[in-house]
């Protein structure tokens, strides 16, 4: 696309978000000074524009965040937009911080959240990792995303005990077995329109795909939203036993593959969200009384540090009153600090849920 066109769209984009009432943290950031200094810069390596990086934000009016790097330069040459949306979503990480070095501690440090099972259906803790020399999915060619995707799948043909598992391409995969693998959440969905407008669903399903544990507990997601996401879940509230699989799975993978990072940023993600620990723990979480009304429910969230997502993940509803609640912040602490933070909220919902029985 020539550079007037691609001024013309973001200055016609900007205008449409300027007159939107989105609550975005691009709107709320993206102030016309910074829009018109960013508008005509474009990332050394990758050429990538201010159009790669907030057109989800300005098709999307609904998102939450709206910006994306479509490789890991955008950091840096869009600093003056991404810098103010990682001090906000990250709660205090300014131009002059550092993101501490990396710190995973000990699962037994967290107990079961739910020994007696009464409200925790399953818990899950994910990280995300970029590939080194590799840009984020907006600037994959398809033989981009093949070489990551053999090069990842290498890696986990040689995962061993409780990690050995099985890698499925996206490629050739009976629509059925796709529905049920989305279904029953291990499987990411397809179609995310906020990604879809991040073109990072380019190819689609060349190189995508996941590898599964013989027992279902280990998932390793290829080319979604990241090159990869290193997932382990299981029923029940058992924080420190995932935490801990997750960890191992995490350290065998960098032993052969080099991650993409930051000396401020720390790992480096697709969306500004995960940078950092990367670390999401969640659990799917049942409170008959707390889940009655979702915004009180997000607002006593918040004071924790917690984020609630519907039974589906981000911008889905709460199934059967199910919900997905998980830390929000991931940079400027350590992935410890980060899986406690959640630990710490998750026990004061259910003692408050308690306290309305
Ligand atoms: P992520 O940030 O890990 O990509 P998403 O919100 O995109 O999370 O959801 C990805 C999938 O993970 C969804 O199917 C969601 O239901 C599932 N999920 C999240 N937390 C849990 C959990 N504790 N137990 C089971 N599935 C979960
Ligand atoms: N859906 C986009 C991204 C929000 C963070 N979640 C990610 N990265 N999956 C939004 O701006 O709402
Ligand atoms: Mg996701």
């Amino acid at each position: 696309m020539a550079p007037c066109e691609i001024l013309e769209l973001l200055e016609a984009g900007y205008q449409k978000l300027a007159d939107s009432d989105s609550k975005s943290l691009l709107k709320k950031h993206l102030t016309k000074p910074i829009f018109d200094k960013l508008k005509t810069k474009v990332t050394p390596s990758y050429c990538s524009t201010l159009l790669d990086c907030i057109q989800s934000g300005l098709c999307n009016l609904d998102s939450n965040v709206g910006i994306y790097a479509p490789d890991p330069e955008a950091y840096q040459t869009f600093a003056e937009i991404f810098d103010p949306i990682i001090n906000d979503y990250h709660k205090g990480f300014g131009k002059g911080a550092k993101h501490p070095a990396s710190c995973f501690g000990y699962g037994a440090d967290f107990p079961d959240l739910d020994p007696e099972q009464k409200f925790i259906l399953s818990t899950r803790v994910r990280c995300g990792r970029s590939i080194q020399d590799f840009p984020f999915n907006p600037c994959l060619s398809e033989d981009d995303y093949r070489k990551l995707e053999c090069m990842i799948t290498n890696v986990l043909s040689t995962l061993c005990n409780e990690h050995a598992g099985k890698y499925y391409p996206l490629v050739g995969m009976e629509k059925d077995v796709q529905q049920k693998l989305i279904d029953k959440h291990y499987l990411f969905k397809e179609g995310d329109r906020f990604l879809q407008a991040a073109n990072a669903s380019r190819f689609w399903p060349t190189g995508r795909g996941i590898f599964i544990n013989r027992a279902r507990t280990f998932l390793v997601w290829v080319n979604e939203e990241d090159h990869i996401r290193i997932i382990s879940m299981e029923r029940g509230g058992d924080l420190g036993r995932v935490y801990e699989r997750m960890i191992i799975g995490l350290e065998s993978l960098a032993h052969s593959l080099k991650f993409s990072s930051d000396s401020r940023l720390g790992n480096l993600t697709f969306c500004p969200t995960n940078l950092g620990t990367t670390i999401r723990a969640s659990v799917h979480i049942k409170l008959p009384h707390l889940g009655k009304d979702r915004a009180k429910l997000e607002e006593m969230a918040k004071k924790h540090n917690l984020q609630v997502r519907g039974t589906s993940g981000e911008h889905t509803e709460a199934k059967d009153g199910v919900y997905d609640i998980s830390n929000s912040r991931r940079m400027g602490l350590t992935e410890y600090q980060a899986v406690g933070e959640m630990h710490k909220g998750i026990s004061a919902l259910i003692e408050a849920e308690c306290k309305e029985c």
